[in-house]
């Protein structure tokens, strides 16, 4: 039995499960951990769906900035853009019970993990932690996010309102969807950011594109170190999978872009992968 922790899989099935087929995974036994963005810009986003639901007792998925893109445009509260391919996933006559199964997934997965040398708490979102987060600040948002989203009254007017930049960090009297916006985005959009929260999201490449007086999120110290925790995300394939920083594991290695396809196993920090054919 094993626990991996997957990286953005964006619609590469024939590449997760040729991943799958190199690390043995077995659904009866293994653990795989989902870091969001499961679909859009690959091939094939609905084989996708359709083969990690029917093994999701075995997978913690947290949902990354394209899941919940997905779910806007399901709803009708969002065009797709040229890029976007979901178009046969919109069209399958299982959407409902993906959209549902989906809207039940959270922003933020931890767990304590029995690993060579001692256990670890592996905690997984899709972008990361903001610096000025404590573990107990990351899960208040997350669960503020995922009560809303869950909610069949409430989830139309959170995801027709985290579209957007701003606010770029934290004020006094944010009101609810003013905040779970800039949550949203810490969650599943950030990369660069000042020590105090503030987003700069317009940037991509590499962490030495920063814009000034920015920094990659995982560069600054970050209170959430003080707890010793294990961090895994993705989100950001321009890392090509390294921070060089201990205990923060980056596992977007760009399948969708060309690269490859990754998986963690977290109990002893091995490295698979699995280049992109398709
Ligand atoms: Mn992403």
């Amino acid at each position: 039995m094993a626990n991996y922790a997957i990286g953005d899989v964006q619609g590469c099935f024939f590449e997760l499960k040729g991943l799958l087929d190199e690390i043995n995974f077995d659904p009866a036994q293994d653990k795989l951990w989902f870091v969001g963005d499961l679909i859009n810009r690959g091939p094939d986003s609905l084989r996708t769906i359709e083969f990690i639901y029917k093994i999701k007792d075995s997978c913690n998925v947290v949902l990354g900035n394209h899941d919940m893109h997905f779910l806007a445009i399901a709803e009708n509260l969002r065009k797709p853009f040229k890029k976007d391919t979901l178009k046969q996933l919109l069209e399958s006559e299982n959407l409902n019970l993906y959209k549902k199964w989906l809207r039940n997934q959270s922003l933020l997965y931890y767990e304590n993990i029995q690993c060579e040398g001692g256990n670890k708490i592996y905690l997984m979102t899709h972008a990361g932690i903001p610096p000025h987060w404590s573990w107990q600040d990351a899960m208040e948002a997350a669960q503020e996010i995922k009560a809303v989203l869950s909610d069949d009254k409430l989830y139309r007017d959170y995801l027709s309102n985290i579209y957007g930049n701003l606010p770029n960090k934290s004020e006094p009297n944010l009101n609810s969807l003013d905040r779970m916006r800039l949550n949203t985005n810490y969650l599943t959009r950030m990369r660069f950011c000042k020590i105090d929260g503030e987003l700069e999201l317009e940037t991509k490449g590499t962490e030495s594109d920063k814009p000034k007086g920015f920094n990659a999120w995982f560069n600054h110290p970050l209170t959430i170190k003080n707890e010793n925790l294990h961090l895994i995300f993705g989100h950001w394939a321009a890392l090509g999978g390294k921070t060089n920083i201990e205990k923060i594991i980056a596992i977007d290695t760009g399948c969708v872009w060309g690269y490859k396809l990754s998986a963690y196993r977290l109990e002893d920090s091995k490295v698979f992968s699995y280049d992109r054919i398709t």
